[in-house]
């Protein structure tokens, strides 16, 4: 049997992470969560698909191909979080589990950002744990997947 996989998908402006704002969103690049990431599924026994997108359309692609393929999605759709439907109703498609993460604390921030359509959807959320958050959200799909 073919392990089992989780796509890790980043929205918008997540590509700029580690050049602006850190105390926000500290200093660890995109390219240090991929590697968080790899370490976690790789601990967890999972094959690991990593992207990130600046287009809506780009990222619901993206998890109807994981749903196509059976993979869990652990997801941090950036400002989408708070304003698509459309990512909603494609997340709420997929079988497998699906993890919110995100970095900062949005409970804890700006009144637009308590509203998240994606936990609507999803199995459990790891949200202001910084990057390591990664990490512990694929820890949960793992352990969902048990
Ligand atoms: O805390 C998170 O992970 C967010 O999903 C990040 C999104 C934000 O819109 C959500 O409300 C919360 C934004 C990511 C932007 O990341 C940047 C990082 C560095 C510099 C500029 C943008």
């Amino acid at each position: 049997m073919s392990a089992r996989t989780v796509y890790v998908l980043n929205g918008p402006n997540l590509n700029l992470l580690g050049r602006r704002d850190p105390s926000v969103y500290g200093t660890a690049t995109l390219a240090d969560v991929q590697a968080l990431c790899a370490d976690a599924a790789d601990a967890a026994g999972l094959e690991l698909v990593f992207r990130q997108s600046n287009h809506e359309g780009v990222l619901i692609d993206w998890v109807q191909e994981a749903f196509e393929v059976g993979a869990a999605i652990v997801g941090n759709f950036g400002a989408y979080t708070h304003t698509s439907i459309a990512i909603m109703d494609a997340l709420a498609v997929v079988e497998a589990p699906v993890v919110e993460v995100h970095i900062s604390d949005i409970h804890a921030r700006e009144e637009f950002r308590h509203q998240s359509y994606v936990s609507l959807v999803a199995d459990d959320a790891v949200i202001g744990r910084g990057a390591e958050g990664y990490t512990e959200a694929i820890r949960r799909v793992a352990e969902l997947w048990s």
